[in-house]
């Protein structure tokens, strides 16, 4: 009878052992979880610090990034420098003090950012570029970021050339084309010029006669124009081609040679970059010939880099944006297409 009871409770103490171990076994398994839930369920905080909003492109630019940090959950710290270095660094300093988990952000111009680059790099936040590169003075830029997000500018250069000694057939005469630049110091502005001297380099009887920054502004590209036609004026030079690094500043411009008395599109041929509506609804008038595209859409792309770098994932050190050309004939039909 004893032995029979010693069977009993042994068994009992057996079940009740392997209850334990199961017990904490899911319990271990149920701690892993909850280890891991808040890394699962934490909200990513994404500090950008924009350029500003100069021109229907950035405007576009911004409200891609705000709705796409919606759209993918990720809470987004917006700062907008209203065109100055001086804010941008002061808006990534802050970042960097709030402990966001990635810093982003489109730099106004290339190079003075080394010492802000090294403190995020040094608290290690990630950092991505959007739209525009930078340069370092000490140390390799690479070494800094984590990936370079935009447009190729001087590939939109060679494009807006190439399209234009297409267009206008005039390999033997003289093509006298005034430039309007971009912000001075900005990659764009840099490597717009940088493309389309580079195929005019094969064309010697094109020169521009005139260069200027606009500062990407409608406004000041039309101030910079009517300068332009005053000094071409007085100086018996006529000018054939504008080469605006932007649209709002072609648009600019546009106003400027209408009110000078002569026609946009025809007296001189108008070549931008950009893609924004305003400059389809402006070759649909007539008053344009070309724009170059160059998209601001990044937001999705942006929004899925940053949950890539927290899950770990390892991101290519650049990435492209896809574009094209849009002539004034395809402007009517390609207009309802347009997202920006
Ligand atoms: C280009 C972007 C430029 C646009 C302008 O990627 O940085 O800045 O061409 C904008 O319209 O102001």
């Amino acid at each position: 009878m004893v032995k029979k009871w010693t069977k009993v409770v042994a068994a009992v103490a057996m079940l009740a052992m392997l209850f334990v171990v199961a017990a904490c076994g899911s319990g271990t398994k149920k701690e892993a979880a909850k280890s891991d839930a808040p890394k699962a369920d934490k909200k990513i905080v994404l500090g950008f610090s924009q350029v500003g909003a100069e021109s229907e492109w950035r405007t576009a630019n911004t409200e891609s990034i705000k709705a796409a940090a919606k759209e993918a959950g990720i809470e987004l710290k917006f700062s907008d420098a209203q065109q100055k270095q001086e804010n941008q660094i002061k808006a990534i300093r802050s970042f960097i003090q709030q402990k966001v988990d990635v810093i982003a952000f489109s730099p106004v111009v290339e190079t003075g950012w080394d010492d802000v680059l090294k403190e995020a790099k040094a608290a290690k936040i990630p950092v991505i570029l959007t739209d525009r590169a930078i340069k370092m003075s000490s140390g390799n830029a690479e070494d800094y970021y984590v990936t370079f997000m935009g447009s190729d500018f001087v590939e939109e250069g060679k494009r807006a050339a190439k399209w234009l000694v297409d267009y206008m057939k005039k390999d033997n005469e003289p093509v006298n084309v005034v430039e309007l630049q971009g912000t001075v110091g900005s990659a764009p502005a840099i490597d717009r010029k940088k493309g389309f001297e580079e195929v005019l380099k094969d064309h010697p009887n094109y020169k521009i006669i005139k260069s200027q920054t606009g500062d990407f502004t409608r406004a000041k590209g039309k101030e910079v124009m009517e300068a332009f036609l005053k000094s071409a004026q007085a100086e018996g030079q006529k000018i054939d081609v504008l080469f605006a690094h932007n649209d709002d500043m072609a648009i600019g411009a546009i106003q400027a040679i209408e009110e000078a008395g002569l026609k946009p599109g025809k007296d001189i041929v108008i070549v931008s970059i950009d893609g924004v509506k305003g400059a389809f609804e402006a070759m649909i008038a007539g008053k344009l010939n070309c724009t170059v595209e160059c998209s601001p859409l990044l937001g999705p792309q942006l929004m899925e880099a940053a949950k890539d770098l927290m899950t770990g994932k390892q991101l290519p050190k650049r990435i492209l944006t896809k574009e094209g050309v849009f002539p004034a004939e395809v402007a009517a039909k390609e207009l309802p297409n347009r997202k920006y």
